[in-house]
């Protein structure tokens, strides 16, 4: 039966809520919202769940099993989690139900883990052959509840019959997610350098400028200043001062910004600050590395666990992988081979792996690598060999060019053999038939994968990173060198005779995401640069020069991602040594790209390198901030002018702890950070016998579009920045993935070689080749 799910939440409440304004206990009834999904079991029976090997049948409109002769209620159970409660407050559930003969049953609302002292409600309950409906009342405990309740109809001990259930309803005040904030001061966590950009956040309704001390922690004042009122922050919603203590350049440790009453989260002033991250953020993919076992002597003893997807049971393994099963999208295109798809990174809190976005993150890797080549400021020997912890070590090859083989190796295994239909081009993506639920190893994966369908987007990513790979392994090992230009020739030809093969939305609904995209213009002009600059061969260079983005505007305040690659093309004609006519343009259209985003920037109370053109917080919005970073720093690495470093450093201070939520997005830096992010492994909050995701892990971030069902019902009418929670569940604005992390190596391994910040202080000579 149809019913409108309907909700009466104040648009913004989580804004308001979160600036303290509570409404008055008894000022108006609290508002009443139907908190279950689908209870109608007219879209389905997802997402309730059944065990007892119970198979939901929908087919009446109503939720019907067939229960077991099992021995406790328990044992056989239809149920929906994920739901969140007020303490002290009254709740609804009404359902109906009916049985082919009389039985009892227990409807059971208690806390998914079994914690926070025992049930909300429990009642026996009466069903005959006719359906009748049933109204429980139940008030929640004054307590801190946890945040993860199921709703169970029990319904073993009573033999063997058959149940249905429909129309059912839990209703009441919406759980009410008021982030912990911290203090209001809001700095970066992690620390500042010493001659670096030094800027703090305070939320305040002080119209007036307020004094600020920077004390150790002693309480010895360090220095001291006032703060500017900045208004409300359209970002947050806040009203906000804005606090610069650039000045203070001296080492320190555990020192805090004090404002008023507010006293900052401790942070160090220190030269060190950004040399781990550069190391744990590329640390990061090895732990991803699927098909082989990932070796605790080198990944840190938690992180040690089997190969994944290699045919060992239960896994059904990455070992010859066939074709995905035909649908009308494809036009009739299926194969008859397997291929053997080990290797590789796994993409994110998944199992799956996408050529598209392994591409981009391949790509950063090396481009991290091919930085230090070319540019004035770096460490030189921070990125050679024997600088992270992989296998590797010691080979004689640079450590973060043997991780970004791993994940190559693999895109070469997923280009269609000669001979095949669409030889040449590459397939997009393999993962699982059907999603799996978390916590889930990938050893543990039980579910079948496919290959699916090549796409020209797939097709020009390994042109492009096997392209750049080939001139950065040229010396190192010129026979993979050879094999890589080799695959990249052969996929650019391929793309080019099938210029319009797009991988469509409808090839995301299981299993995997769709990593759909239909304009592959930017993916052409990419795949020509690289293989312009490996080759210097005119008939690449012409592809350059023709493509109508050669002459646009490609750098965006929304930041490159892996959807939109025309940024990467630009940003190595920039850097790259090539004879290329117009590079004196190129390099001018990347300063002028970074020129806007660092105007914007300025405007930005929080210091963040977005602006998002619509307003709103992408999916992955710490990832195109670290996008536009890399932009930023490039035209540093152009001109050598210091606001292009600070610029830098500040945004990397919103990612670190100056953001509304005091939040730092990245696992294991500062004193509140990111730990629960929505992964499959890395999965502690479910299992406590899991890691959390490795130090240097970078959250998703703020989503405006809020699409999990935590975040959705927990944050709607979020502005911006508020629209983020640390829970595993909340995998729209809480997952981790390969391109994202790609984006934080590139970034702190520049702002590593920025040293102590001197670069921040004098404008440097331009030296970049
Ligand atoms: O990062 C991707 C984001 O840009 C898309 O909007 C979103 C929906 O298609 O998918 C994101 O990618 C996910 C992928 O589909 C599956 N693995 C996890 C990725 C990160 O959430």
């Amino acid at each position: 039966m149809v019913r409108t799910r309907w909700r009466t939440v104040a648009p913004f409440l989580v804004v308001l809520m979160s600036a303290g304004a509570l409404p008055a206990v008894g000022a108006a009834p609290p508002e009443q919202e139907e908190l279950l999904i689908n209870g109608t079991f007219d879209a389905g029976s997802k997402p309730w769940w059944t065990n007892a090997g119970m198979t939901p049948d929908v087919s009446t409109g109503e939720l019907c099993v067939d229960v077991p002769d099992v021995a406790d209620p328990w044992g056989a159970i239809a149920g929906q989690n994920d739901l969140a409660f007020r303490p002290a407050t009254e709740y609804t559930l009404t359902f109906t139900a009916r049985a082919d003969r009389e039985v009892t049953i227990r409807p059971v609302v208690q806390p998914t883990d079994g914690s926070g002292g025992g049930a909300y409600l429990t009642r026996s309950t009466t069903v005959g052959t006719a359906a009748t409906t049933t109204t429980y009342t139940f008030v929640t405990p004054d307590q801190e509840l946890p945040v993860n309740n199921t709703l169970q109809f029990q319904l073993g001990g009573a033999g063997a019959y058959t149940a249905c259930l429909d129309d059912i309803s839990l209703t009441g005040p919406p759980y009410q997610h008021v982030p912990d904030t911290g203090p209001a001061v809001k700095v970066n966590q992690a620390g500042y350098l010493p001659r670096g950009p030094k800027a703090a956040t305070v939320v305040t309704s002080a119209t007036e400028p307020q004094k600020w001390s920077l004390q150790s922690a002693a309480g010895t004042v360090l220095g001291q200043g006032t703060t500017t009122p900045r208004g409300t922050d359209p970002s947050s919603g806040e009203p906000v001062h804005g606090l610069d203590f650039s000045s203070y350049t001296k080492p320190a440790r555990d020192v805090r910004l004090v404002v008023g009453d507010a006293s900052s989260h401790p942070f160090d002033i220190d030269a060190d600050i950004y040399q781990d991250l550069r190391s744990d953020a590329m640390r990061f993919f090895y732990t991803n590395r699927s098909g082989t076992a990932i070796d605790g002597a080198v990944a840190g003893p938690e992180y040690a666990r089997p190969a994944g997807h290699v045919g060992v049971a239960p896994n059904q393994g990455d070992r010859a992988v066939p074709c995905q099963e035909p649908a009308p999208w494809m036009d009739g295109w299926t194969c008859d081979y397997t291929l053997d798809v080990t290797g590789g990174w796994y993409d994110a809190g998944d199992h799956g792996k996408y050529v598209v976005n392994g591409g981009i993150a391949t790509h950063q890797l090396l481009s991290a690598y091919e930085r230090t080549l070319h540019a004035a400021v770096v460490d030189d020997g921070a990125l050679t060999d024997s600088t992270l912890n992989v296998p590797e070590r010691d080979n004689g090859v640079p450590d973060i060019l043997d991780e970004a083989r791993w994940n190559l190796e693999f895109m070469l295994k997923m280009q269609v053999p000669e001979g095949k239909p669409l030889a040449g081009m590459v397939h997009h993506k393999v993962h699982d038939v059907e999603w799996t639920g978390l916590p889930l190893l990938p050893s543990a994966d039980p579910k079948a994968r496919a290959l699916h369908r090549p796409s020209t987007a797939a097709t020009l990513n390994l042109a492009a990173v096997a392209a750049t790979g080939a001139r950065l392994w040229r010396d190192l090992d010129p026979s993979f060198a050879d094999e890589l230009l080799d695959a990249s020739t052969t996929a650019y030809a391929a793309a080019g005779a099938h210029p319009a093969l797009f991988a469509p939305r409808a090839d995301g609904e299981s299993g995997g995401g769709p990593y759909a995209d239909s304009d592959v213009e930017d993916e052409f002009y990419w795949a020509a640069a690289e293989l312009y600059l490996t080759t210097g061969s005119a008939p690449y260079q012409r592809d350059v020069t023709d493509s109508p983005l050669h002459q646009a505007e490609v750098f965006s305040p929304d930041g490159f991602y892996w959807g939109s690659v025309a940024a990467l093309a630009r940003l190595d004609l920039a850097t790259v040594p090539s004879r290329l006519p117009d590079r004196d343009r190129v390099r001018r259209s990347v300063v002028a790209g970074a020129d806007l985003l660092v105007t914007l920037q300025e405007r930005e109370a929080f210091g963040q390198t977005y602006t998002p053109s619509d307003g709103r917080y992408a999916w992955g919005s710490n990832s195109s901030m670290l996008n536009n970073q890399v932009v930023i720093a490039t035209a540093f690495d152009l001109t050598g002018h210091k606001k292009y470093a600070r610029s830098v450093l500040e945004g990397l201070d919103y990612l670190l702890g100056r953001n509304v939520l005091g939040m730092s997005y990245i696992t294991g830096y500062g004193t509140v950070y990111a730990h629960n992010q929505h992964s499959r492994w890395y999965a502690q909050s479910l299992d406590p016998a899991l890691p959390t995701p490795p130090r240097g892990t970078v959250a998703g971030g703020p989503n405006s579009s809020i699409q999990d069902p935590v975040s959705g019902a927990w944050l709607e009418g979020c502005l911006p920045q508020w629209c983020y929670v640390d829970d595993i569940r909340a995998w729209a604005v809480n997952e981790i993935t390969i391109n994202w992390n790609s984006s934080l190596a590139w970034v702190a391994s520049f702002a590593a070689d920025l040293g102590d910040g001197s670069a921040c202080r004098k404008s440097g000579p331009h030296k970049q080749r």
